[in-house]
Order: C-alpha cells, then structure tokens, then sequence
C-alpha cells in the first residue's frame, strides 16, 4: 500500500443565515452570516497548506436544498483554489441539500466529484506520482428524508487491496438530537470491511471507533450554543501498512461556549458584575483571533443566590454587557479596516442561574427542621420515582381541574424529573431559608 493523506469534513451548512439569535447589532450579526463561509476557506487554504492528496465532504455542503447563488458561487470559489493546487474533491449530499433540491446548479469543475444517488466507487491517487491509492465510496441522498440503511448498499472491492473510503451522511446507532436518517449501526459498519467510515450528519465531534475508522468530523462551523467549542475536520496520514492517523485541524470562525461561573465567594452585586467582566476579558484572551458568543451559567451556593433567582438582575447585567461590547465592536471598526474581521470580540449571548442558596446542606440533612425534612424528602424522592409521583400529585391536586393548567402539567411532566425535582427543592429551599421559621423544629 502507498502512503497518502487527506481530508475529511462535513456538514458545512454554508450561508446558515443565524436568524435566531435576537439582540445582536447588525454588524455582529454579518460576521455570524459570514461563519460559515470563512470556516469554508480555512478548510481550503488548509487543504492546500497540508498538500493533502484529496478531500472528503460527508454531505451538507449547503444549509438550505434551495442554496442561495452566493453559496453556490463561494464554493465554486473555494474549489478552484484547490484545482489550481490539483487537490481532488469527493462529495456527497445529504438531508440539507439533496439532489432533489430544484434551484440551478453551477457546473462543477472536473476535480471535483459528485456521488449521485445509486452507490458508486471512484480510485483517488496519490498527487505527486499518480498511484492509485484508495477506493472512495458514495452516495447522495435523493430527497431529504432517506429512511433506508444505506451502509448495507456499501461493500469493499474484493480484489482491492487499496484504503477503502466510504462516505456516507447518516445517523449511527441513533444518535439524539438529530434525525435518524440513513439509520444504520456500528455492526453494520464495522462488518462491511472499508477502512476508514468518513461519516456526516451529525454536528458533534466523534470517533465511534478506531479498527476500522468511523469518524464524524462535527460541523465546520458552530451555529448555535447548541454546538459549542472548537469545530473544524481531520487530517488523515494513512501509512504503507495501512494504519492510519488522524488529527483534528480547528476552522471556525466565531466560536460557541458554555462557561461556568461559581457564586461561592461572592458577597455583592459588584463583585459579582466584576467577577463576570473578568471571566469575558479572559475569553477573550483565550481567542484573540477568533469571535466567542458565550452563554455564562453561575453555579454553586451563596448569597448571590437569591438576586439571581429574579430574573430582573440577570436581564439588566446582561442587557450592560451587550451595550460594552457593541461600543467595543463600534471603536474596533473606527480603527480597522472595516473587512478584517474585529479581534477578539466576546458577545454575551445569554446569563443562567442554576445556583443554589446559600445553605450547608450536610447540617441541614441532619437537622430537625421543616427544611431539614424538606431535603430529606427531596433525597428519597430523587431515587424513587413511585414516592415523586405522589408528591406531585397531591400538591398539584387543586390545579387539576383546570383543563388548561392541566395539559400545562403533563407538558411539565415529559421533562427531565431529576431537573424539575431539584429546581423545586431549591426553590421551596431558597423561599424557606428566608423565613426564620423555616429554619425552626418541625
Ligand atoms: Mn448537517
């Protein structure tokens, strides 16, 4: 076998249009629209850095099936430059971006190949000497939904004893949160006998498994709090003796991030606002070349507690922060030419408080004392879901015979249990720790 390297990516959504995210100032929001396409020329220009000998796009190249002329025109852009470096392209669509999708297409230059919607295997070679050194699989999604296991329809060349590549846009063993499209499993994949499984579809980082290879690379790009942290693809080093080794290459533009904030030390309003400042000028350190749109979720115990539960503070402060950063956003601009992107620009996107009151729970399990109860309850009920059935249901037996407060309460009961028992222990905690009496013998 030749040794050769290349490129795996998914899931681009090129001309995500971040319609979502309210509060945000225009220019903001352009370099949001912006995302994916800047994440897309870093995919490029590393292709090119690297001198891979292809790249694989698992699929969702395009957020939308009728892709704006814009995104059409940004690719075909990006896959000249790697024609002018000889650097092939294998793709295939997937559910954004079928080839039932109806708007015109842009031609596509003769490096860059398209998998149409019956399975098809392709030789790449090796740039520097032209040695046939992999078989590359495919297939696109016709339509949007495809409920069929296609990794069933893959199978390895039997006389090959090329790396085998397959590309495919599906949901492995049913992942949460994403439809269950292509629905196949590990086993599936694991017996077809390829390599290396370059997978899409879904947006969060994963190796399912090493022996063989089945990779999702996660999007290029973030575009919510929902997909947080570093995003971008694998550079893939297969060795002579067919071993490979991968290693994630960050692309996007604007990172998303949930961060942790303890309220443990802090007494006042002020240190609080400042101890938040500093935890946004130190993002910003952390990622001076890139945008950061953050949510800040406060946790632990303390006397903050009780100013955050009203939803007031937490709206004025950030309401502050977001007026901070537009200045800075606006100054930068002042000083800038107004095409490079602004440096390090931290934009709080929301607050939330999953803290607690200030209380030693350890004394107060122990304590004969309405709270102390109270707790001890919230423990038992916590493992036994009989015991929080009852609870409920006696404590919410008034309201039910209100049709609407009623469909509200099963709609309240298909949450998570543990989550709504532990907020209404904190609250009922929190609403009792202010009562002297709550703290009283039972
Ligand atoms: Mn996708």
């Amino acid at each position: 076998m030749n040794n050769f390297r290349f490129l795996h990516a998914a899931d681009l959504h090129l001309d995500t249009p971040f319609s979502g995210m309210s509060g945000v100032p225009d220019r903001l929001r352009a370099y949001l629209r912006e995302s994916t396409f800047a994440a897309f020329n870093h995919l490029i220009e590393l292709a090119i850095q690297e001198e891979v000998d292809f790249v694989v796009i698992s699929g969702d190249i395009y957020d939308a099936a009728d892709s704006s002329l814009r995104a059409q025109l940004r690719l075909r852009e990006g896959w000249d430059k790697l024609g002018k470096h000889g650097i092939p392209v294998y793709f295939i669509r997937g559910n954004h971006d079928p080839l039932s999708s109806r708007r015109l297409r842009l031609a596509l230059p003769p490096h860059v190949k398209e998998f149409g919607a019956e399975v098809e295997s392709v030789t790449a070679v090796r740039r520097r000497d032209g040695q046939p050194v992999a078989v590359v699989t495919g297939i696109s999604y016709k339509t949007a939904a495809v409920n069929d296991n296609l990794s069933l329809q893959y199978h390895r060349e039997p006389d090959s004893s090329l790396y085998h590549i397959a590309l495919l846009h599906a949901n492995v063993d049913g992942q949460e949160g994403h439809d269950a499209y292509a629905p196949c499993s590990l086993a599936d994949l694991r017996a077809s006998g390829y390599d290396y499984w370059a997978l899409g579809h879904i947006h969060k980082r994963q190796i399912l498994c090493e022996a063989p290879w089945v990779v999702y690379p996660g999007n290029i790009q973030g575009r919510s709090l929902k997909e947080t942290g570093p995003k971008g693809c694998y550079i893939v080093d297969v060795q002579e003796n067919g071993e490979a080794e991968l290693s994630f290459q960050r692309l996007e533009q604007v990172v998303w991030l949930e961060v942790g904030l303890p309220i443990d030390d802090l007494d006042t309003e002020e240190a609080w606002k400042t101890r938040v400042e500093e935890r946004l000028d130190e993002l910003r350190e952390e990622e001076p070349g890139k945008i950061t749109v953050v949510r800040l979720v406060f946790t632990g115990r303390g006397p903050l507690h009780t100013l955050l539960q009203s939803e007031g503070e937490t709206t004025e402060l950030l309401q502050e922060l977001r007026r901070q950063e537009s200045l800075r956003l606006t100054e930068l601009d002042l000083h800038a030419d107004s095409s490079l992107l602004p440096q390090g620009i931290v934009w709080p996107a929301s607050l939330r408080a999953e803290t607690g009151t200030e209380l030693d729970r350890e004394q107060l399990l122990s304590e004969d004392s309405f709270l102390g109860e109270l707790l001890r309850l919230g423990d038992k009920a916590s493992s036994d879901e009989e015991l929080l059935g009852d609870i409920a249901a006696q404590a919410l037996a008034t309201l039910e015979g209100n049709r609407q407060i009623r469909r509200q309460l099963k709609e309240l009961w298909t949450m998570d249990k543990a989550d709504l028992l532990r907020r209404a222990e904190e609250m009922a905690a929190t609403l009792l720790a202010e009562e002297p009496e709550g703290r009283l013998p039972s």
